[in-house]
């Protein structure tokens, strides 16, 4: 058994890299224990993008929030749950992070999986450059029947850690791996077919392929199955309501396109933009993403223009 500290600096990562990973893995755990046991209800409150906030997620922001600080590594913070970006004193190392604590945590009355989403960036101005520039690292965690971690770094592969009884995070895949090809299908926003044809026909073709359905409502396990599987196709569309689309850039897209392409698939806009060249602008912007397999996500892409 490897430890994941044990594991990248293997891997060549940085003292602080390393130290900044472990801090954010740590909250991890800690929002693990608390959605086993916390209150699922209404926090009567509304993050940036007017979303309601649900107790859990004001639970886990403040959890990371306290665990970044610590590091003394996050110069600059930016959450899903916060309006304006945060800066914190970094004597240790000048790294900013960006954040989604609990995404689908609607989903957790159901009792579905649910996720935490990070990007790490180089320095702490983001505005006006990329992800392929200024991300250095990223990671995500699957709260389900095992909480799983999963970790890329910039040139270095996207691996993957579960949490043992002791609280450990222990390499269970290393170098995670995308087929060009798929025979799942995950498609968000169906609503979007009323306005969108060329959408409904994609649909429609990866049903008359008889491709396997693999959709919940969670970015975060949605996008695990194809890192786990090694195969398939996340679609989430603009529609007339969301003419950005929903999914955030910095919160969600970045740091799951930095994955996907460290395990050799793509992660493209709705025009066929690489999501990490997409240029920031607005520290909530969203952006269609279609991310996976490497020739679905271009063919489907060919055929919405
Ligand atoms: P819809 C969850 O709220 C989320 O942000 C992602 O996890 C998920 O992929 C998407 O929204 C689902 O959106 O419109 O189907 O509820």
């Amino acid at each position: 058994m490897i430890s994941f500290n044990h594991f990248l600096r293997e891997k060549g990562v940085s003292n602080e890299l390393r130290s900044l990973l472990y801090h954010i893995s740590r909250s991890v755990k800690y929002i693990n224990f608390s959605l086993r046991a916390g209150n699922t209800g209404k926090n009567q409150s509304q993050n940036a993008s007017g979303e309601d906030q649900l107790k859990l997620d004001v639970m886990a922001d403040s959890i990371i929030m306290d665990e970044l600080k610590k590091s003394e590594l996050a110069a600059l913070v930016i959450s899903e749950e916060q309006d304006k970006a945060l800066n914190f004193p970094a004597p240790r190392g000048t790294f900013s992070v960006s954040y989604d604590p609990l995404d689908g945590s609607s989903l957790v009355d159901a009792n579905l999986a649910i996720g935490s989403i990070f990007g790490i960036w180089e320095g702490d101005q983001l505005m006006g450059t990329t992800g392929r520039k200024k991300m250095i690292a990223s990671c995500y965690a699957v709260y389900g029947p095992r909480v799983i971690f999963v970790i890329a770094v910039k040139g270095k592969g996207a691996h993957q850690f579960e949490l043992n009884d002791v609280g450990e995070f222990i390499l269970v895949e290393e170098t995670l791996h995308i087929e060009p090809d798929s025979k799942y299908f995950s498609p968000g926003n169906l609503r979007a077919t009323a306005g969108n044809e060329k959408y409904l026909a994609l649909v429609q073709s990866w049903i008359a392929e008889k491709r396997t359905l693999r959709y919940s409502g969670g970015m975060v396990p949605d996008i695990h199955h194809i890192l786990s599987k090694s195969e398939g196709i996340f679609s989430y569309p603009r529609d007339q309501k969301h003419e950005h689309g929903k999914l955030r850039l910095l919160f969600e897209c970045a740091p799951f396109s930095l994955v996907a392409e460290e395990a050799g698939g793509t992660s493209l806009d709705q025009e066929g933009t690489p999501v990490l060249d997409i240029e920031i602008t607005d520290p909530h912007q969203r952006t269609p993403i279609f991310i996976g397999s490497k020739n679905d996500v271009e063919k489907s892409i060919a055929t919405l223009q």
